[in-house]
């Protein structure tokens, strides 16, 4: 018997912020390469995530959640969602089904307008509803778009998800296999190490804090024990973040090392050994150089 074709392609993640893109992805691809919080805009950049089976290779693309922007950072992250689009083969326009159509999603909606890509609908966080409001809300949607297809899931718990990507098979080419089966993400080691150290500082502060920061690695080696050196910075906008983010006598940024240090340790496969730093960059989500020079690059 002949065997089937082997596909592969491109699928970008959009949708609003917070309602599960990157928690998709990381599910999909059995390893958390893109961070996770419950505040919204928490990615800012494409984060790529490879997903492979026998039969295809689906190389995912999440996206930051287009929102209102509110930032020179905000319109770097609208507009990296929105480019992703054309260099796809398929979308996926990720929607929370407990929280129902808002003008986010409309607004989304007519952006998916202007392109030939077929978008599948993904109706994310069903273990939050009750099955019976589904029907309605399929209804409701379908207003806004001739989707190609509709997969409700849950990406939290996996609920549907092979589902969805068997429906994703059915839009890819036949195509080559462009990752090493064993290979889950093309961004640096650097990268993801930082975007960990953001996600715990994201789940332990609150309000203006978690947009106001960024994370670089400024050093990172391999010692002769074997234990990886790690030395990251972590800037902030003002004074008083500062203060916020080291805590009484140290205390939060403590915590912030310990729980980063466990997830960068499985990532890494090693023992690592961290140094964090707190710097005070002025408005440095409105400051074109200083973008460039965190790596948030216009030509996306
Ligand atoms: N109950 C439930 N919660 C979910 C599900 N998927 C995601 N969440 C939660 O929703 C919140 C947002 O998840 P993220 O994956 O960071 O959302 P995102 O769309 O990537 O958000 P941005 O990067 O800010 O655009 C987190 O607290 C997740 O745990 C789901 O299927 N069910
Ligand atoms: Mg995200």
């Amino acid at each position: 018997m002949k065997k089937k074709a082997f596909k592969s392609g491109f699928v970008a993640i959009v949708g609003r912020p917070n309602v599960g893109k990157s928690t998709l992805m990381n599910q999909v691809i059995g390893q958390k390469i893109a961070i996770m919080s419950d505040k919204p805009q928490t990615t800012r950049n494409k984060i790529h995530g490879v997903y492979t089976s026998e039969d295809k290779q689906v190389v995912f693309l999440d996206t930051p959640g287009i929102h209102k922007r509110q930032s020179k950072l905000g319109d770097y992250m609208n507009q990296t969602a929105l480019n992703t689009l054309g260099e796809v083969e398929a979308a996926l326009f990720l929607i929370d089904a407990s929280e129902g159509m808002g003008g986010g999603d409309r607004y989304i909606a007519e952006q998916l307008k202007n392109v030939r890509t077929p978008v599948i609908l993904v109706m994310n966080k069903i273990d939050k509803i009750e099955p019976e409001a589904l029907l309605p809300l399929i209804e409701e949607y379908r207003k806004l778009h001739d989707f190609a297809e509709i997969v409700p899931v849950s990406a939290k718990l996996g609920s549907n998800v092979s589902t969805l990507l068997d429906q994703i098979g059915k839009y890819l080419p036949e195509g080559p296999q462009y990752y090493p089966e064993d290979q889950v993400t093309d961004h640096p080691e650097q990268f993801v190490c930082a975007e960990l150290i953001r996600e715990k500082i994201l789940q332990m502060t609150r309000e203006e804090v978690p947009h106001s920061i960024a994370v670089t690695i400024e050093d990172m080696k391999v010692q002769d024990n074997g234990v990886v050196y790690i030395s990251a910075v972590i800037f902030v906008e003002r004074d008083s973040q500062k203060g916020i983010i080291i805590g009484k006598q140290g205390a939060l940024l403590k915590e912030v090392g310990k729980r980063a240090r466990t997830d960068i340790q499985n990532l890494l496969g090693s023992k690592i050994f961290m140094d964090l730093w707190v710097k005070v960059k002025k408005d440095w989500r409105n400051q074109d150089r200083v973008l460039r020079d965190l790596g948030f690059h216009r030509d996306v």
